[in-house]
């Protein structure tokens, strides 16, 4: 029997994809998209179910939840740290009252939720170098205290109420189908997509600047994978850390430049200089590979390749 999914936040960077990727593996039937204010990006509204809803509004959600039979809730609606540091109690509204709103109705109706969490749970004080699983969670933007206290949640509603929530400790993410929606990992998308129009690129954090990154598939099968493994082999339910590519800003422009000559990168940091710098260089996610099986698949060279091809591929159709 096909399961009945719900992408909240499906038109977003990760779950314009995820969506695709479902629908392929399961029927386009099985999945239904939820938007609010992003116009989705091609394909999406044709190639199955199509709902709006504001994620604040929890009638809507239990209608739309009812309606379609819901059994699992894919929820990625959030505002990410560098939008989040402009306006922090929107942040706070979107972050948490909706996680609330989806872990209720996943209550009542006996759903299973996957919920992202973010290496923006992590702040200064922690090692910055194969960051641990457990660790001090002291963020810094409101973006990272929503993680936490969302991962808190996750955690309370499965050890009170018994439903069954997965999450993992997200890098910055790599894609070319979907911009991402005002995060601090956001420059290491957009130097791809700027070096493929213009061929080149003011940065918003310096040359020196190290994050953990990963590349769209990589994220696509960890959601559907932790959400396959059997319930009793998921040691938390807090965000399971997941370590990706680490690279700085100098060497993925390097990168960019081996396959786009004459790029040209300026820096300019700005507020998110800040954000980066209180985050991990790397993470340690031996707990991730020891109870589901996560393992990263993209280097970096294959991930670059794969996002030039794209991205040509698209500015030639005129969808860029
Ligand atoms: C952001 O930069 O805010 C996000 C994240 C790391 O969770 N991409």
């Amino acid at each position: 029997m096909v399961t009945r999914t719900m992408i909240v936040g499906g038109t977003g960077q990760i779950g314009s994809e995820l969506a695709h990727e479902l629908r392929r593996r399961f029927g386009k039937d099985s999945v239904l998209v939820l938007g609010h204010s992003r116009r989705p990006s091609e394909g999406l509204m044709d190639s199955g179910p199509y709902e709006t809803a504001d994620i604040r509004d929890r009638e809507r959600l239990l209608e739309l939840v009812v309606r379609y039979d819901i059994q699992e809730i894919y929820h990625l609606a959030a505002v990410l740290s560098g939008v989040g540091e402009k306006d922090p109690q929107f942040a706070w509204d979107i972050n948490i009252n909706g996680l609330i709103n989806v872990l209720e109705v996943a209550r009542e109706r006996a759903i299973k939720v996957f919920w992202p969490s973010s290496i923006a749970v992590f702040g200064n004080n922690c090692p910055h170098v194969d960051t641990p699983q457990d660790t001090v969670l002291q963020p810094t933007t409101m973006y990272g205290v929503t993680k936490v206290a969302g991962e808190l949640l996750c955690e309370y509603y499965h050890r009170r109420y018994g439903v069954d929530v997965r999450s993992v400790r997200y890098p910055g993410i790599i894609s070319a189908e979907t911009l991402p929606g005002g995060g601090t990992t956001d420059y290491a998308v957009a130097i791809f997509y700027e070096a493929v129009r213009r061929n080149q690129y003011t940065c918003f954090v310096n040359k020196d600047t190290v994050l953990p990154m990963m590349y769209m598939p990589d994220c696509i099968n960890a959601a559907i994978d932790i959400m396959a493994a059997p319930s009793d082999s998921l040691s938390t339910r807090l965000g399971y850390n997941l370590n990706g590519i680490s690279f700085s800003t100098a060497e993925l422009a390097e990168l960019v430049r081996k396959r786009s000559p004459g790029f040209a990168i300026r820096y300019e940091p700005d507020f998110r200089q800040t954000i980066a710098d209180s985050w991990p260089d790397s993470m340690d996610d031996y707990r991730a590979t020891e109870d589901w099986g996560w393992k990263v698949e993209w280097g970096l060279d294959r991930m670059a390749d794969d996002m030039f091809a794209k991205l040509r591929r698209r500015l030639a159709a005129g969808t860029l």
